[in-house]
């Protein structure tokens, strides 16, 4: 059969390259084809989620940032300063979480999907028109920020910034007219689409991780014989080994690519002592997600943090 693969990325970008190794395997190892079709071609992140849901597609790939308004745990991502910048403790976290491979996919089920991997782009790095130091520097600056996670809006309102969610398709229009003073994403991301040109400062605040997803909508997966449901599952091993792997790499050439190309551009690192101001305004936020994310929501918080103090030894 031909099974539809849609995504929130462009095939060079982590999600694409997650999404070709899967494509790789499946038709390497059996008479099944994947069409895969980047973001944009079939909607954005939002409407593909929603078609995969009504069983138009069988596999997508999909940003944390567009699932929080649906999945609510997957908000869990944004807990601001949660998650650590350190690729190797991260690397860690993902193959080894219970988290991420034990709970995630329960929750996964009731909402009609299968998951099939979790991994990171990048640290998400913020980029302004005007450099900042604090908060008071980040009051009343338009943020755009991922539009599927209630906690994100929340975490920049906490900044005092004025957070803008709106899907991808709309941020660089955005951003050449001024709506928005900036945005954030990992450097990878900034540097193909441009951003850093369409800003004059990157801010390394250590608030949050790009995550994604990959998943199979579940009527379809289901109704799979043993031998697909083995392939699909082996397929998918083979191209988390590979994201997990040139993820990393890309994250460290993205910056230096930008370096290169925009020499002029200001890239600020904020001391633990600035970061401190940050934290301190977003404690809240932690105790908002376990109100919205309910018992489901605190279980997985508090097997993330024993999944991460695990990779962080
Ligand atoms: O900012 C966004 O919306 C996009 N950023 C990344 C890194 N991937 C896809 C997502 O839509």
């Amino acid at each position: 059969a031909t099974w539809k693969y849609a995504m929130g990325e462009g095939e060079s970008d982590p999600q694409g390259i997650y999404a070709m190794k899967f494509k790789e395997e499946i038709e390497k190892n059996s008479d099944h084809k994947i069409q895969v079709y980047p973001v944009g071609t079939l909607g954005e992140e939002a409407d593909i989620l929603e078609q995969a849901q009504a069983g138009l597609l069988q596999f997508i790939g999909q940003s944390t940032g567009y699932m929080g308004a649906s999945i609510p745990e997957m908000d869990v991502f944004f807990v601001p300063y949660l998650m650590p910048t350190d690729p190797q403790q991260l690397d860690t976290f993902f193959r080894n979480s219970k988290a991420i491979n034990e709970m995630f996919p329960e929750i996964f089920r009731k909402h009609g999907l299968e998951l099939l991997a979790m991994f990171p782009e990048g640290e998400q790095v913020v980029t302004t028109m005007e450099e900042f130091r604090s908060p008071e520097d980040l009051r009343g600056k338009k943020i755009r920020v991922m539009p599927g996670s209630p906690l994100l809006i929340e975490t920049y309102r906490a900044f005092g910034a004025s957070p803008t969610p709106m899907s991808w398709g709309d941020l660089i229009g955005a951003l050449k007219t001024n709506m928005v003073d900036g945005q954030e994403n990992p450097t990878v991301w900034i540097e193909a689409y441009g951003l850093d040109e369409l800003t004059k400062v990157m801010t390394y605040m250590g608030h949050n991780h790009f995550t994604a997803a990959a998943m199979a909508e579940s009527n379809f997966f289901n109704s799979l014989s043993d031998a697909d449901k083995k392939l699909i599952k082996n397929a998918s091993d083979a191209a988390l080994k590979h994201i997990l792997k040139v993820a990393q790499e890309l994250d460290a050439t993205g910056l230096e690519k930008i370096k290169k190309k925009n020499p002029s551009y200001k890239i600020v690192r904020l001391s633990e002592k600035e970061r401190d101001a940050f934290r301190k305004r977003v404690v809240q936020v932690e105790k908002s997600f376990v109100e919205k994310a309910g018992k489901s929501g605190e279980g997985i918080l508090k097997q993330m943090k024993a999944d991460l103090k695990a990779a962080m030894q």
